[in-house]
């Protein structure tokens, strides 16, 4: 019998090995120093398709703190020759990577829903993400710029550059299995440094799929090493990692937290990417049919599994009854299924962990005073359904703010309708959570959408378009819980993955005291 991924995951610091010989599954590797090597313990994990538990997708590494030790010195060895790699040089690999990832677009999408759930359409998006980041972000190693500014001293001169970071540890989650590690990958190299990846360990073969092109992109061995495993035995041995300078993270805010303090004790820089409780507000002079279509498409596409799932939908009174009528009645017709079937709109969720707590969620909310659970609500198991993942795409209305389901971030396919009377009571509410990614607005009046973009607190924020959907040129990231004041994406990335050098150059052949010396003549 197959081994659920998250039967391993429930007994996380005792990882329960399949002990099964299953000839036909596949074995994969790590990637250390150019080489493709089984972990020193010998061990693996399985990677479980989420909509069929029965799928096994192949083996993967159960790496421990000796293969990420053996990952870093790689990467240690190869950094002087990365960084010394003129970055246009660099950005030319990197070119190659982006038309591989193209070639293999379908097969790299067909991997990630049968490892993901999500379904085909949106996994061709992701590849698509990581396409779009990767040749945006090369398009860097011609413009890294520096600037120069005039010194206050004569004869001397002034300048900024970037310089890479050193040696990055990169640990990302499972519903972008492609899009997020290349969001930090790709920058990571086009500013010349080197790194070990961690990806999730529901999702490993996306990351396998980017890391096998970066090889044949012609990547030299050392510069990227992949290292599959557990957040307990791998993601802990990154973290901690005296030779890591920086760690970036995306992932659940408690997990962050722990990755944060572990760089405060070693002073390395630490860049966070966690929850959301992203929100709709509409209003009542929003086209509502729109309002609906981008309501369900922020709610339950990815099957909610998104930091910028539309898990909050504020909505004017005077609208309400219409709009939460017509969601209900769009969410019931939604076809839940395997997302591999191109007639699938929500796929599973990821794992039975995630039935366990989204399943305890929409308990809370039916227990919650005043919430009405308006359709959905139950994890379906018979037929098709037996194997996998699947709750039903679930609409509470009549929800009151300071709830639970309206504070707290579900990550599932369950979206909660909350009444308000105005705008100014809608931001408040919008910016009541402890969250701030993503937010949007549905009106046609354009003195209240730019009201709610002025006060909205989010990283990211929307009008007339659902809180789902950012472009990789433009930075993503959020407030309060949800970051740590870094953004991914744009050119704003470059500021994680390089540091600043400010040079001076005298040319005076004197000794020139800054702030004491006077120049002749003013004073
Ligand atoms: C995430 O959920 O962590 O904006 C990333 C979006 C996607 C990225 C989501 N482009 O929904």
């Amino acid at each position: 019998m197959a081994q659920a991924k998250k039967a391993l995951a429930k007994n996380r610091s005792k990882p329960q090995v399949q002990r099964h010989a299953r000839a036909s599954v596949k074995n994969f590797n790590n990637y250390i120093g150019g080489k493709w090597v089984q972990s020193e313990s010998g061990e693996v994990f399985e990677n479980i398709n989420p909509a069929d538990t029965q799928d096994v997708i192949g083996r993967f590494p159960l790496s421990t703190a000796a293969d990420v030790n053996a990952a870093v010195n790689a990467a240690q060895q190869a950094y002087d020759g990365w960084r010394n790699t003129p970055a246009p040089r660099r950005a030319e690999i990197l070119f190659r990577l982006g038309e591989i990832l193209i070639r293999n677009k379908d097969r790299f999408a067909a991997d990630m829903t049968r490892e993901m759930g999500k379904v085909l359409k949106e996994t061709g998006g992701d590849v698509q993400e990581a396409i779009d980041c990767t040749y945006y972000t090369a398009g860097e190693g011609r413009r890294l710029h520096g600037f120069t500014t005039p010194a206050e001293m004569p004869d001397k001169f002034a300048m900024c550059v970037r310089q890479p970071v050193g040696l990055c540890g990169l640990i990302t989650p499972w519903n972008f299995p492609m899009a997020i590690p290349s969001w930090k990958l790709i920058p990571a190299l086009v500013c010349g440094n080197t790194v070990v990846i961690k990806p999730a360990e529901d999702t490993p073969l996306s990351t396998y799929n980017l890391v096998q092109a970066c090889e044949e992109a012609g990547i030299a061995p050392g510069v990227v090493n992949l290292v599959t495993g557990y957040g307990e035995n791998a993601g802990a041995a990154i973290t901690n990692h005296p030779a890591l300078r920086l760690i970036s993270f995306t992932g659940s805010t408690e997990t962050g937290r722990i990755v944060a303090s572990a760089c405060a004790e070693r002073n390395a820089i630490c860049s966070l990417e966690m929850g959301g409780k992203n929100v709709i507000i509409v209003m009542d002079d929003a086209d509502i049919d729109l309002a609906i279509e981008g309501a369900l498409w922020g709610a339950f596409g990815t099957s909610g599994q998104r930091c910028t799932a539309s898990s909050r939908l504020v909505v004017h009174k005077k609208v309400y009854k219409q709009f939460s009528r017509k969601l209900v009645e769009r969410t019931k017709a939604l076809r839940i299924g395997n997302g591999a079937d191109p007639k699938t709109d929500v796929g599973p969720v990821i794992n039975a962990d995630a039935v366990k707590k989204i399943m305890k969620y929409i308990e809370i909310g039916e227990q919650e005073d005043g919430a009405t659970l308006a359709c959905g609500g139950k994890r379906l198991t018979r037929g098709e359904y037996a194997r996998g993942y699947f709750i039903e795409p679930t609409v509470f209305t009549d929800v009151a703010p300071d709830m639970r389901i309206a504070q707290e971030e579900i990550f599932g396919p369950v979206t909660a309708v909350i009444p308000t009377k105005s705008l100014d009571e809608a931001v408040e509410i919008a910016n009541g959570v402890r969250y701030g990614l993503s937010a949007a607005i549905y009106t046609r009046d354009v003195n209240r959408a730019f009201r709610a973009m002025n006060d909205m607190y989010t990283g990211i924020f929307y009008v007339n378009a659902s809180t789902i959907g950012a472009e990789v040129h433009l930075p993503f990231g959020g407030t309060k819980a949800t970051g740590n004041g870094h953004r991914e994406a744009g050119t704003q990335v470059l500021d994680i993955f390089s540091e600043w050098k400010s040079i001076y150059v005298d040319y005076s052949g004197k000794l020139q005291r800054a702030q004491i010396d006077t120049v002749e003549g003013i004073g």
